[in-house]
């Protein structure tokens, strides 16, 4: 058997009508296979089964040219106007000029076989059948077998082939094609530098006007080496990118839109990877900064005591639960903590979930719903914004800590079944706290609900930790929620509250419900964390103290900031020169964020410290120094 390549071409008519038509360049061994695809590629047409097919298999010599397929850009148009314009300036960027001549030569042709062989600077036709066109053929995609043939006609792939063979001719310096399927609108330039430029419009729907245009440059009188090479020579194109269907791509390619808009507003995000154990300091790229941005306030998530309780937990019970609560996700580590959590608190019951987001979201759809009312602080957490909006309950949102607002807007709630108020403990991004006191006055005067997220409050306000209710001496609202990812070092979030309200979540709380439980792992060091916490309260005065030095600090160098938690935030305004800020404060040896839109509302960005009772005050009064500096210099970054 011959180990050589043939070419195998089809070519099918109906009633003296093209119907249909391919080429591939296949090993010999191949070659009964592609054929018969070939012919049932013909007789499966959707112009119709054709009533004759031409079926050619031809040698080939042994040492096929072949060449690496032009790299392949995708540009969205949404009009042919803007895809026939980006055309012309793409190949103007290539030096080929009078692309306008060249567009409407391309449009009033009548309909061609090949294609139109143009010198590419006075416009002349050079190709010898002006009839036919010039047809570049015996050409493949060196990998197609491998792939599997295509059944169907894969106009990307087959396009990409045979403008790789047209600018590896002699003398061809670009191209122009735009298909002649009515329904299909995507076309593209191509030049030997700029590589293949897919564009998604190139002219309008339902149009059957289609052609190409192959631009020459050199003696007219050598233009028919090019005609051969394109006629004659066989050559497989490699490396062919592989390309998503077009419905893909234009769905991905709005997704990519959205993320430059994010990008040029200075919105757009990454995830940095700290490559330490979280703390005062962490390396980042190689480089240790100090970490003025975590929520692991009391340096608890290294705690050798809460650490290795994780890693006994994870020996002992494993590293997943496997399930949901309700089910088979429930182990002692995760009793335990609901009755430590429960006692830290001061509440007859406590709940558990996998996240704050998820506490949040699950107490707030389960207490309201459609025909009662939320009420929500303008500034509170997104969870607590999604929880709302979730709920299905009317929102109504009240003006930041306005207790009279928010008096104001529950007594237009009368109507409603049930009325929930919900807000912050501490506000995320500003750090300031709820005045409980007047919170439980107002909603109880309304027969509503109370529910604070005291997520940033636990471990940090009042004298233990224990939060709002500690620091102000006073009850604790109906529900208040926490999380175990902050303060206590662990993960996952929770409710307090009356053994009736834990009760009720329990069975009607849906991320409760619907989600696996929290390993064990997370458990029991969140209920190390407790211990620890109950055991040394003053790291929670040496977290104060460190808040009121830095702040101290900051003041002394004229920056006027306040806080009554761990968060200091240090308002810029401006959405990129925060993050220029930010990233100055990095090269200074700072990991501060910019907190941004849609965090906090836009023009309102400013960076955010968090500060840990392990900071020293050389860290800290470093970090105010370097604060200065940098928004001192801001309005020059
Ligand atoms: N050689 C020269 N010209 C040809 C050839 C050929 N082998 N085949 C077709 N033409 C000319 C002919 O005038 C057609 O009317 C015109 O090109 C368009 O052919 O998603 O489907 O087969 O990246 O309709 C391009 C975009 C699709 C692909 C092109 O062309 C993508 C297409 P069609
Ligand atoms: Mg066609």
């Amino acid at each position: 058997m011959n180990d050589g390549f043939y070419s195998v071409k089809m070519r099918a008519a109906r009633g003296g009508m093209h119907t249909s038509g391919a080429e591939k360049i296949v090993p010999a061994g191949s070659v009964p296979a592609v054929a018969a695809l070939l012919a049932e590629r013909a007789l499966g047409h959707p112009k119709g089964a054709p009533d004759f097919i031409n079926l050619k298999m031809e040698a080939q010599p042994p040492d096929i040219l072949r060449l690496k397929a032009l790299p392949v850009e995708t540009h969205v148009a949404e009009t042919a106007g803007e895809g026939l314009s980006l055309a012309a300036r793409l190949l103007a960027a290539d030096g080929i000029e009078r692309i306008d001549e060249i567009m409407s030569l391309l449009r009033e042709a009548p309909p061609m076989r090949g294609a139109m062989l143009l010198d590419a600077d006075t416009l002349e036709r050079l190709e010898p059948d002006r009839e036919r066109g010039v047809r570049a053929t015996y050409m493949d995609d060196a990998s197609s077998l491998a792939k599997g043939t295509a059944r169907g006609k894969n106009h990307y792939a087959e396009a990409i082939v045979l403008a790789t063979k047209v600018q590896n001719a002699p003398g061809i310096v670009g191209e122009i094609c735009v298909s002649d399927d009515p329904d299909y609108v995507t076309g593209y330039v191509a030049t030997r530098s700029l590589g293949y430029h897919r564009i998604t419009a190139m002219k309008e729907k339902g149009d059957p006007r289609g052609g190409r245009i192959f631009l020459y440059r050199g003696r007219h009188e050598d233009a028919v080496r090019t005609v051969d090479f394109l006629e004659r020579t066989p050559v497989l194109v490699e490396d062919v990118p592989v390309l998503a269907n077009a419905g893909e791509e234009r769905r991905f390619s709005s997704l990519a839109a959205d993320l430059e808009k994010r990008e040029d507003q200075g919105l757009s995000r990454r995830c940095r990877t700290l490559s330490s154990p979280t703390g005062p300091t962490a390396v980042v790229d190689g480089r240790e900064l100090v970490v003025l941005s975590s929520n692991d306030y009391l340096d608890l998530a290294r705690d050798r005591r809460v650490a290795s309780a994780a890693a006994s937990a994870a020996d002992e019970w494993g590293a997943g639960s496997g399930g949901a609560r309700l089910t088979t996700g429930t182990q002692p580590p995760h009793v335990k903590l609901e009755k430590d959590l429960a006692e830290f608190k001061g509440t007859e019951a406590a709940i558990v979930y996998a996240s704050g987001y998820m506490a949040n979201v699950g107490a707030v759809t389960a207490l309201v719903g459609k025909g009662d009312a939320v009420l929500s602080d303008e500034l509170n957490h997104a969870s607590i914004i999604d929880a709302c909006r979730l709920s299905g309950a009317d929102v109504f949102v009240y003006r930041h800590n306005d207790m009279e607002d928010l008096n104001r807007r529950l007594s237009l709630c009368r109507e409603h079944r049930r009325r929930l108020a919900v807000s912050d403990g501490v506000f995320s991004m500003d750090g300031d706290v709820l005045d409980l006191p007047r919170f439980l006055e107002v909603t109880r005067r309304h027969d509503a609900f109370s529910m604070v997220d005291e997520a940033h409050a636990t471990g940090v306000v009042g004298e233990g930790g224990r939060g709002l209710a500690e620091r102000f001496g006073c009850a604790h609202p109906d529900v208040s929620m926490g999380t175990l990812s902050k303060a206590l070092g662990s993960q996952g979030g929770f409710v307090c509250g009356s053994r009736l309200l834990v009760e009720y979540l329990r069975n009607f709380s849906r991320p409760f419900i619907f989600s696996t439980a929290p390993g064990a792992p997370a458990m029991a060091a969140a209920s190390a964390a407790l211990s620890v916490l109950r055991d040394e309260p003053g790291r929670v005065a040496r977290l104060r103290e460190n808040v009121r030095r830095f702040v101290s600090e900051l003041s002394k160098l004229g920056i006027s900031a306040e806080s009554e938690s761990a968060i200091v935030p240090i308002m810029v305004g401006d959405e990129r020169r925060a993050l220029k800020a930010s990233k100055a404060l990095e090269e200074r040896g700072f990991l501060v964020p910019a907190i941004r839109y849609p965090t906090v509302a836009r023009g309102a960005a400013r960076l955010r410290v968090a500060i840990m009772s392990a900071h020293t005050p050389a860290q800290l009064s470093a970090a105010a120094a370097a604060i200065a500096e940098v928004t001192g210099l801001i309005h020059h970054l």
